[in-house]
């Protein structure tokens, strides 16, 4: 299964909510190399499926720091068999560089009968094989902060030290009820778990669109961690969560700030350009056979709106800072057609 559905406490109907895993592996890659894993050119090789809003994250900030050339990339099947992510979209089924059929060897590899889930994003330490995190939360953090000497010139600061109180925040809200909340309205077996989960959603989305509908971007006037926290969950709400998910009170492209927020972000270099809309409606509606048994994949919505004018510049802000946005999309890199508008 794609998403963890632990045992939680009941609710009140006797249904069990929707419990997100905590990540196992949780060493962090640093300039210092205080965990055994230094930060270094060439070393790691970060493991994502396009399909999932955790490891997208590590997509966008990967694009805008520049770190293509200093940490390779792996792009999983957005199908998984019971042996979870797979590189069947390489050549041979293989993961060129790390020469494995399946990311649960890189598991493996780290910890022999390794019992948890194989989770999406992933770094693994190309020399050895082995898996040095899966901390979705941590992994983009340090990609900003620790990752400093390989960015390029030019990277944006999306972690600035003195707004980092309020980004934290900020994400904090959107994480319980945006970016999880979304999971537990799709996830929860029961009717008032769904409530609930679907009240989170679109209470907070109400109260991030008042925050937008003067400011450019979420915290400060540029591009930070918050922003792409919040865009990967909102590049798939209409695609997925709205029909998949039941969170259908609204669609995005029915609140004009929000709906102009996320496109402004889409079309800002560094974003749409790591989405693949194919492989995002394949893995839901496929995967989660749970909740859509046919496994139909529906063939809406139409994508044309994504690259429409968002008029967003009239409120200022400085996407990149002092710095510059990300050139093109790496050689080989590039979403498929089917994927984008
Ligand atoms: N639960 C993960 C967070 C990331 C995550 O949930 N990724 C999903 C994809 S969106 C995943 O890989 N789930 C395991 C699977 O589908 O087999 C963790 O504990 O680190």
């Amino acid at each position: 299964m794609s998403e963890e559905a632990e045992p939680g406490g009941n609710d009140s109907y006797g249904h069990k909510p929707f419990k997100r895993s905590r990540s196992h592996f949780a060493d962090r890659i640093t300039a210092d190399g205080r965990d055994g894993w230094p930060v270094e050119a060439g070393r790691y090789r970060l493991v994502v499926s396009r399909a999932c809003p955790w490891a997208s994250r590590a997509l966008v900030s990967r694009r805008l720091l520049g770190l293509e050339s200093a940490l390779s990339l792996a792009v999983t099947d957005p199908l998984q068999d019971d042996r979870s992510w797979r590189f069947t979209l390489d050549e041979g089924g293989r993961d060129p560089v790390l020469g494995i059929q399946y990311l649960s060897e890189a598991y493996e590899a780290r910890e022999h009968g390794y019992p948890g889930g194989v989770s999406v994003p992933a770094i693994v330490d190309v020399p050895s094989g082995r898996l040095v995190t899966n901390d979705y939360q941590r992994i983009t953090l340090d990609l900003a902060t620790e990752w400093k000497a390989l960015h390029r010139p030019g990277a944006p600061d999306l972690y600035p030290e003195p707004l980092r109180e309020e980004i934290d925040e900020v994400m904090e809200g959107i994480y319980r009820d945006v970016n999880n909340g979304v999971y537990r309205a799709g996830f929860a077996d029961g009717q008032s778990t769904y409530e609930a989960a679907y009240a989170d959603v679109f209470g907070r989305l109400d109260s991030v669109s008042e925050r937008l509908a003067d400011r450019r971007y979420l915290v400060g006037d540029t591009l930070t961690e918050a922003d792409i926290r919040l865009f990967t969950t909102l590049v798939r709400f209409d695609a997925v969560y709205h029909g998949h998910f039941k969170c259908n009170r609204t669609k995005l492209a029915e609140d004009p700030v929000i709906w102009a927020y996320v496109r402004d972000l889409y079309q800002t270099p560094g974003f749409g350009d790591t989405v693949d809309f194919d492989h995002i409606k394949q893995h839901y509606y496929r995967v989660h056979t749970g909740i859509n048994p046919t496994g139909i994949v529906p063939l809406g919505p139409d994508l044309s709106g994504w690259l429409t004018p968002h008029h967003r510049e009239q409120l200022g802000g400085r996407p990149f800072g002092d710095g510059t946005p990300p050139g093109p999309v790496r050689p080989g890199e590039e979403v498929p057609p089917r994927g984008h508008p």
